[in-house]
């Protein structure tokens, strides 16, 4: 029997080093065992073989080497043939198969899913990383690192994971100048000045972060595209990135502008039912693919925020992502055409207006129209990833679509990298959340990777819009988003607690302190952000027409953006619902419509959202609207606080440079918080008259409320 590690759960790891840390390793630091944890690899084969020569197979290879050499000093051989000698072997099934026919495989793998195994092979004792695909066998080798720096027992392993769905992507929001919208960790890594970078140092090493939590696809290009980037020089240009995600498994996708066949094709039209308009798409894939033969296919955002779309020419969503995915099809390519679409000129005045109705109103009379590689993305939430939404009614609304799930891993409304906010539990609620199609149990995850309604592709594209930054996102703490996004889209039944206390163990070690505080905080961290920003579901009060990041819930009113929450003297809330509102909860299967529809059975946490209530009505919780909104906004704040304390006992528990960094952070935050604190509550004071009970809240009079 093989003995590669002697615990059966978790040894005891070296201290956290003291060593200066940038952050640019993110989860990849695979920092050394203590010489006793890594005593019990002692019986893991130094020797490695790799069966096939693919860039990929030779990637993981590489990957596994290094982890071997800073994780645990050994040196691995690399051979190319199969001795009767102890060994990694690394291969795709059919080679393990033909290397070991006793060896019984799983039958079932999916594409990209991995088997782990020790084995006895030829009388020596080895260690199988075999998967469907090579890039199933980096993954595996990603898994198994992960394993051992994390100091888990990997004696007699037998494991196989199978991703959940295909799609498993990441966009960019960058622009060809090198910018980045919504991006808070520097600019582009692939552009600069109108060019692709000449130095891809950092695409490579982010394909590389990609890869090591299962992420195969990124859209490297902001949805807000420039045409320019379909050029015939752009593209060879784009190419160069192609080149360095390839070895990883990544890849690569561009978002396009629909009207790009008239504005650099030259056409006097971009009307998706011209055929000139279809040859223009055609030719240019083609071309496309003679740089990039592995390309991914297109991201499209049209009719949305002033991008130009079908509608210029009376055609449907379905029209113009179905011409491109005709040019996209023979070579295997897809098409995301985003449900972001919506009028942001709608009346406020009109109480039945609903920014919320959009994504369901323009996509689902299109259910059956789009072919099948197009792929219908939606965004979490039907407004704009707020602090907390419901989920898209639109997930439920198409049964002949492909469909995407669009997390946002930058955090725009959520603290802009700048205030703690761990966005995976936010992501489980509505992931996990039962959309209760024809009454049965049918939550988001199934949905979205096909499983319900027996589509062909579907799955997970979370926004991450990583720059230059040493650190990748401009906080330490905010890497745990990608990480968790990665983790999650492939398997959406990882809890929350699983998922950060991996990351964590592998960004600072085991230090049983450190991995508690820093456990915790990021765990209740999403609640503590969104107690001082956005209450009850109301969405994230922020200046909506400016940075989406001070308060500033006065913007959201008296513009046609949408993102109302109609606070009047009387009472805050958007009315929803059937009987009295927008009819919003009527795109919802029965079995949610009744969840939702009277304020009594509404969560609290969404009572806001989808009903309109005075200040004084009174949650589950007990408490009235408006003393709910004060507390949670003191409590918020207070709670920050706490994290500086938190954190503090950590100084010797972490290296020193994280430690600053994160300290001067969380100080920051609770500076902030209390910002929020104070605009919060005295706006909704001033408008609803009624002081706090606790006396914390300046009234009119300049006097304390009553106590
Ligand atoms: C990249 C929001 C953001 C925009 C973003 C847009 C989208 O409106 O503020 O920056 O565009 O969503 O997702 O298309």
């Amino acid at each position: 029997m093989l003995r590669f590690a002697l615990g059966t759960t978790f040894v005891f790891l070296m201290a956290a080093t003291a060593a200066a840390e940038t952050g640019a390793e993110a989860w990849l630091r695979y920092s050394a065992l203590s010489p006793q944890a890594a005593k019990t690899y002692q019986h893991l084969p130094r020797k490695l073989v790799r069966l096939g020569d693919s860039a990929v197979l030779k990637t993981a290879q590489q990957e596994l080497v290094l982890g071997a050499a800073q994780i645990l000093g050994e040196t691995l051989r690399v051979s190319e043939n199969s001795s009767p000698e102890d060994a990694i072997i690394l291969g795709t099934l059919p080679r393990i198969r033909a290397l070991a026919p006793a060896l019984h495989p799983p039958q079932n793998l999916e594409p990209d899913g991995y088997w782990l195994k020790t084995a006895k092979i030829h009388g020596s004792e080895c260690l199988v990383i075999g998967a469907s695909t090579d890039r199933g066998v980096i993954y595996g080798v990603f898994a198994l690192l992960g394993k051992i720096a994390r100091g888990e027992a990997i004696a007699d392993i037998d494991e196989v994971q199978q991703p959940f769905a295909p799609i498993r992507w990441v966009n960019q929001s960058d622009n060809l100048d090198g910018r980045i919208e919504r991006g808070y960790g520097g600019p582009s890594i692939f552009f600069a000045n109108g060019n692709v970078r000449s130095d891809l140092t950092r695409a490579s090493a982010y394909a590389r972060l990609l890869a090591s939590v299962g992420i195969n696809g990124c859209t490297i290009n902001n949805v807000n595209a420039a045409p320019g980037i379909l050029e015939d020089s752009f593209i060879a240009q784009v190419s160069h990135i192609a080149d360095v995600f390839r070895p990883w498994g990544v890849q690569l996708s561009l978002s396009v502008d629909l009207s790009s066949p008239k504005v650099i094709g030259g056409l006097d039209t971009f009307d998706p039912l011209d055929p000139r308009v279809a040859e223009w798409w055609r030719k240019k894939v083609d071309e496309i693919y003679r740089h990039v033969p592995d390309f991914g296919g297109f991201v499209v955002k049209a009719d949305s925020e002033g991008r130009l779309g079908p509608s210029t020419y009376g055609r449907t969503a379905a029209d113009a992502a179905n011409v491109i995915a005709r040019a996209l099809k023979p070579h295997g390519g897809v098409v995301f055409y985003r449900a972001f679409v919506y009028n942001h000129h709608l009346d406020w005045r009109d109480l039945k207006n609903d920014r919320a109705k959009a994504a369901y109103d323009n996509f689902h009379p299109l259910d059956g129209a789009f072919d099948d590689n197009v792929i219908v993305q939606i965004k979490n939430g039907p407004i704009d990833f707020q602090v907390r939404e419901p989920a898209s009614p639109l997930f439920a609304g198409l049964r002949r679509t492909n469909e995407s799930i669009e997390l946002q891993i930058t955090q725009e409304y959520t603290g802009q990298q700048r205030h703690l906010c761990f966005l995976v539990p936010m992501w489980k609620e509505v992931l996990d959340f039962d959309m209760r199609v024809d009454s049965n149990s049918t939550p988001v995850k199934d949905i979205v990777a096909g499983r319900v309604f027996h589509r062909p592709v579907g799955g997970f594209v979370g926004v991450a819009n990583v720059g230059m930054d040493a650190n990748w996102l401009g906080s330490p703490l905010s890497m745990a988003n990608l990480y968790g996004f990665g983790r999650l889209a492939w398997d959406p039944n990882l809890s929350a607690e699983k998922i950060i206390d991996d990351w964590t163990r592998l960004t600072f070690g085991a230090d049983p302190l450190a991995l508690k505080t820093i456990t915790s905080l990021q765990l209740n961290s999403w609640h503590v952000y969104e107690s001082y920003t956005g209450p009850l579901g109301a969405g994230t009060l922020t200046n909506i027409v400016g940075n989406h990041y001070d308060p500033g819930p006065e913007s959201s009113e008296e513009n046609g953006w949408g993102q109302w929450h109609r606070a009047d003297h009387q009472g805050i809330g958007m009315d929803r619902t059937i009987a009295t509102g927008t009819g919003y909860i009527g795109q919802y299967p029965p079995g949610v419509q009744e969840l939702y529809e009277s304020p009594a059975n509404c969560p609290d946490n969404l009572l806001l959202f989808f009903h309109h209530v005075p200040y004084t009505y009174t949650l589950h919780s007990g408490k009235t609207v408006i003393q709910h909104v004060y507390d949670s906004h003191y409590d918020g704040a207070d709670r920050v606080r706490d994290f500086i304390a938190q954190w503090k006992m950590l100084e010797g528990h972490v290296d020193d440079d994280r430690y600053r960094d994160i300290l001067a952070r969380l100080q920051y935050q609770a500076g902030e918080a209390i910002v929020w604190r104070d605009a919060i509550c005295n706006w909704i004071y001033r408008l609803s008259g009624i002081p706090d009970q606790k006396a914390r809240v300046p009234t009119a009079s300049g006097l304390q409320g009553n106590r």
